[in-house]
């Protein structure tokens, strides 16, 4: 196997020896993300593989669509090997279409989440002088006008492709059903170091990407696979968006594929939604944050919908309160598997037969053997088993660095090539891992994760601001909610004003701060950095 080479495509490589040692192992071998599908049309070419809505797609079909669909971008859009794309798809069968379709011409797929808005993918677009941008419209969202303004800007924006109700379109866009051709060979994927960008929650000012190798995803899935017993019989429902890591891979739509099993698409996370779809669908396996976990308790025992086919719950993405955790087999009747993971890599489950106790109370252990992980201090020095440390992974499917950020890998890897995942955790006797804090400057708000510098860069921006800070504070049903404290020199606008002009901005509606206050000075640390948790008090 060819061994991803150059820095210069901003792709930092496995070094030789860990990639011989990994290939060596088995865990990475030649097949590519669209092979595993074709594999899989190969032995279950009848079977159901996806539903979305009232449509369905078997294996074969799947696997044939996304052949003319990967034609078509290649003749009609004249996209190749190398281009990137950037995908704004809600949780309907295109997203899955167009990202095998992608890969399999060597387009490398940027996977945005449809919560983000035109900020995020104007800067995805720019960043990775995408020539593509496939959306569809969203309740709620005017994602053709998204779409517009940033192909305006963006000289190197040369298409979009759109998804959806052709009346709603933007003007020029192409319609993704008009790029099925039948019959139409595609030219072989020229071999590219990495397949697609994931997307990091980040701490910094700017959104980072995720560079993920065919190779590398592919073996965190089958590694997931063989954790969760994904099977030809596993009936998948897609709750979270169809993009995220978790769904997508921690085993999610690609272990179900892989196996055989079929994907259920939520078009909404409700209770309700997803709970007709289990009954409909006898779906056995589904993946939540916790918040919509606790949703899901409490529509249980009134819902009118049977629900009896669900085996197990995953849960993931922020911290599970163990008094939630406890209440998830009494009340759904199914084993809860909690999910600790990150679109850098390391995934750690809780397993099937685990003890009861370590189900609620850990967030389980690394999937793979060849997992490496550290727990350190702030010298970098391991601590004592049972003293909560900072967690550092290197291993077979956690990325060397992300794309195109020298100066930000300086600081998110060490020594090694370990990941510091800024996350605090114990290791318990046992070997399972509890996430305990985290020393990142992050907001982890229900499982979507806020930078906090890139807000207050963002709200620095505003004429009255003189100073800002953005902090998480608890919140019972979030985890977290996040709070700006703003200095303001003369006039305060109003805590509204200042959501409407971070709106206003085209960011997620997820970062726009839930509290906004004012502060005369912000509290500073003896080195002059500003304080948080000095100012978590003063909220
Ligand atoms: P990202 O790097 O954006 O993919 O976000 C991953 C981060 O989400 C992790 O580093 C943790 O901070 C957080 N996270 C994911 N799963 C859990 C979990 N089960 N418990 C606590 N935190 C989690
Ligand atoms: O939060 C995450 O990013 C996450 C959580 C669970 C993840 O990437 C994953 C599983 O793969």
């Amino acid at each position: 196997m060819k061994l991803p080479s150059m820095k210069a495509s901003g792709f930092t490589p496995w070094p030789e020896e860990a990639v011989r040692q990994y290939q060596e192992a088995g865990y990475w071998t030649e097949q590519t993300i669209p092979e595993m599908l074709e594999a899989s049309a190969g032995t279950y070419p009848e079977q159901v593989a996806l539903v979305s809505g009232d449509q369905q797609w078997t294996y074969q079909a799947l696997a044939d669509q996304v052949d003319e669909l990967a034609a078509g971008f290649q003749q009609t859009l004249k996209l190749k090997a190398g281009d990137k794309a950037v995908l704004h798809l809600p949780n309907i069968g295109a997203f899955y279409l167009s990202f095998f379709a992608l890969l399999k011409i060597g387009v490398q797929p940027v996977l945005a989440l449809p919560a983000h808005r035109y900020y995020e993918i104007r800067y995805f677009c720019h960043f990775t002088e995408a020539k593509a941008l496939i959306t569809a419209p969203q309740m709620g969202v005017d994602t053709a006008d998204i779409a517009q303004k940033v192909a305006n800007e963006l000289p190197t924006l040369e298409t979009i492709v759109w998804a959806g109700d052709n009346s709603l379109k933007p003007t020029g866009s192409v319609d993704l059903d008009s790029l099925f051709l039948s019959n139409a060979a595609t030219e072989p994927m020229q071999e590219q170091d990495f397949a697609f960008f994931q997307l990091s929650g980040g701490t910094t000012g700017t959104p980072k990407l995720i560079p993920r190798t065919h190779t590398d995803y592919l073996y965190s899935v089958r590694a997931s696979n063989d954790v969760c017993k994904f099977s030809h019989q596993t009936r998948y429902l897609c709750v979270l968006p169809a993009a995220h890591n978790f769904p997508l891979s921690s085993p999610g739509a690609l272990g179900c594929f892989m196996a055989g099993g079929m994907v259920v698409l939520s078009p909404d996370p409700s209770p309700q939604t997803a709970f007709q779809l289990i009954e409909n669908h006898q779906i056995t396996v589904a993946a939540l944050v916790p918040p919509l976990a606790l949703l899901w308790l409490d529509e249980a025992p009134r819902t009118q919908y049977d629900i009896s086919s669900l085996q197990v719950l995953q849960v993931g993405g922020a911290r599970f309160s163990e008094a939630a955790a406890r209440r998830v087999k009494p009340t759904l009747n199914c084993t809860l598997q909690q999910v600790f993971g990150m679109a850098e890599g390391l995934v750690n489950y809780t397993r099937l037969d685990d003890p009861d106790s370590v189900i609620v109370s850990t967030q389980g252990r690394p999937m793979s053997p060849a997992d490496e992980i550290l727990v350190v201090n702030e010298m970098g020095e391991p601590v004592p088993q049972g003293t909560a440390g900072m967690l550092c992974a290197r291993g077979p499917y956690t990325i060397r660095g992300y794309y195109n950020a020298p100066e930000h890998n300086q600081r998110s890897f060490i020594t090694g090539g370990y990941y510091r995942t800024g996350d605090v955790v114990v290791l318990t006797k046992e070997g399972n891992l509890q996430v305990v804090g985290r020393d990142k400057e992050q907001i982890n708000r229900g499982g979507e994760k806020i930078a906090a510098q890139e807000i207050e860069n963002h709200l620095m921006v505003h004429d009255a601001v003189h100073d800002a800070a953005v902090i998480a504070i608890p919140d019972d049903y979030l985890g977290e909610r996040s709070c700006a404290a703003l200095v303001c020199l003369e006039d305060k606008p109003k805590p509204i004003e200042i959501k409407r002009f971070l709106r206003n901005r085209g960011l997620a509606e997820f970062k726009i701060p839930d509290r906004v206050i004012f502060v005369d000075v912000l509290p500073k640390t003896p080195v002059g950095k500003i304080n948080k948790n000095k100012l978590l008090e003063l909220v």
